[in-house]
């Protein structure tokens, strides 16, 4: 076959594949943790010093990853929790966000909003596919209080759209300086209702050893939690911003990590009753297997060399660093079993023992079978193991991979049939 021909049929089946019928093209190219409209709005992004609980108004696009999640029998907006988008069709978000929910799938998910009860073009409304909350959480101790939305359908990535970088356990989270705090939750401990427009607050994150003692929590702060606003008080997350994101910028990059999901405290800016936060990056493996990925530190059991935590800000994919592999798309046989679509939540807190670092937070970790270690195309370079903001920490399944795979398996097919041909009429 002339080479022209066999370009014109690798178009037609890369058109075929990706054309709208299976979906858009994804629009968020596989990045994460950047905020468009921040260039545009220069020095103001800086002057974060807003309270959640006092107020004052983030400006649209601040946090592209925020969305709302809204409980359609709720009055109003129906406005419940936050959450995070970490891919085209994924929310993470707090487990006890769910305790009384029925019928989830017909929960809406906001995002590109700032303001509830006017909702720009920017805006995009999905509703919920699955639910998918941590196995193990305990409502009574607020242990592992997490969860994942996966949407009916793909958003669409805009200067208003993005998803957030989730850490995984090369970052060192406690170096990051610059931490903010987002939501539609309340303005204070006695305010009544949801904020209408998103606030924000820059925020300190405090050594939990600090936050557990006697005068403070008293023990209270698992491993798994981070803590963060002011010793004195003053801005802090309140009712109605649980789920939603704890972020901080890469302390050498633009880019902004997603550290934590607001989880609980007691009351609100109150001094040394600070937000504890779900640590995303504990809860890495777990995130991954749920969304069908494979940790990369699972998929090769050979220890691997330290990998870069701070990503270079390059236009494009950073180069191959050996070892070091963002999540992959799983294969049916290192799938996990797919978790129930309602959550069943444990009302009789027992308190487990922590999780050992090699399976925190996995939910079922001697059910997951063993991944196989599967060769990567020649022709896909791996990606350092922490991308910055040119390639998410999370992608979505990487369609290329699997196009670079079928295209493969087409050119083996046609190569054979015309070797088959040559056979017949030599
Ligand atoms: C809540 O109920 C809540 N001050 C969230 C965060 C905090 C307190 C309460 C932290 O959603």
């Amino acid at each position: 076959m002339p080479p022209a021909v066999m370009n014109l049929l690798y178009l037609f089946i890369l058109l075929a594949v990706y054309s709208p019928a299976h979906g858009t093209w994804d629009s968020c190219r596989g990045t994460c943790g950047l905020r468009p409209m921040a260039t545009d709005y220069g020095a103001d992004y800086d002057s974060a010093d807003s309270r959640i609980v006092t107020g004052t108004g983030a400006l649209p696009g601040a946090w592209p990853w925020i969305v709302s999640i809204q409980d359609p029998r709720k009055i109003g907006t129906g406005h419940t929790c936050g959450g995070s988008l970490i891919s085209p069709q994924w929310v993470l978000t707090a487990a006890h966000c769910f305790l009384q929910a029925r019928n989830v799938t017909k929960w809406r998910v906001l995002i590109g909003a700032t303001q509830l009860s006017h909702l720009g073009p920017e805006a995009q409304v999905r509703h919920v596919k699955r639910l998918l909350a941590h196995q193990e959480y305990t409502a009574a101790s607020q242990r592992n209080d997490i969860a994942l939305l996966e949407l009916d359908r793909p958003v669409q990535c805009s200067d208003y759209v993005q998803p957030a970088c989730v850490p995984n356990a090369s970052l060192t989270v406690s170096e990051l300086k610059a931490c903010y705090i987002a939501g539609w939750g309340s303005a204070g401990a006695k305010a009544h209702g949801p904020s209408d427009v998103l606030q924000e607050a820059k925020v300190h994150l405090l050594d939990v050893r600090l936050v557990n003692s006697s005068r403070w929590y008293a023990g209270s702060i698992h491993t798994h939690n981070l803590c963060a606003g002011y010793p004195r008080g003053g801005m802090d997350t309140c009712q109605g911003d649980s789920g939603g994101p704890l972020v901080c910028k890469d302390n050498s990059a633009s880019y902004f990590w997603l550290v934590g999901v607001t989880s609980w405290g007691k009351g609100c800016a109150r001094a040394k009753r600070l937000g504890v936060y779900t640590s995303t990056q504990h809860f890495y493996n777990w995130i991954v297997l749920q969304m069908g990925l494979c940790p990369a530190a699972t998929a090769t059991p050979a220890p691997e060399p330290p990998c870069t935590a701070t990503p270079s800000e390059q236009p494009e994919p950073t180069p191959t660093e050996p070892g070091c592999s963002t999540p992959t798309p799983c294969t049916e046989e290192t799938e996990t079993a797919t978790p129930a679509p309602e959550p069943t939540f444990s009302s009789t807190p027992s308190e487990q023992p922590e999780p050992t670092p090699t399976e925190s937070g996995c939910s079922t970790p001697t059910e997951t079978p063993e991944p196989e270690a599967e060769p990567e195309p020649a022709s896909t370079p791996l990606p350092s193991e922490q991308p910055g903001p040119t390639e998410s920490v999370l992608p979505a399944p990487r369609p290329y991979q699997v196009l670079v795979r079928f295209l493969a398996r087409v050119h083996q097919m046609l190569q054979d049939l015309m070797g088959k041909r040559t056979q017949a009429t030599g």
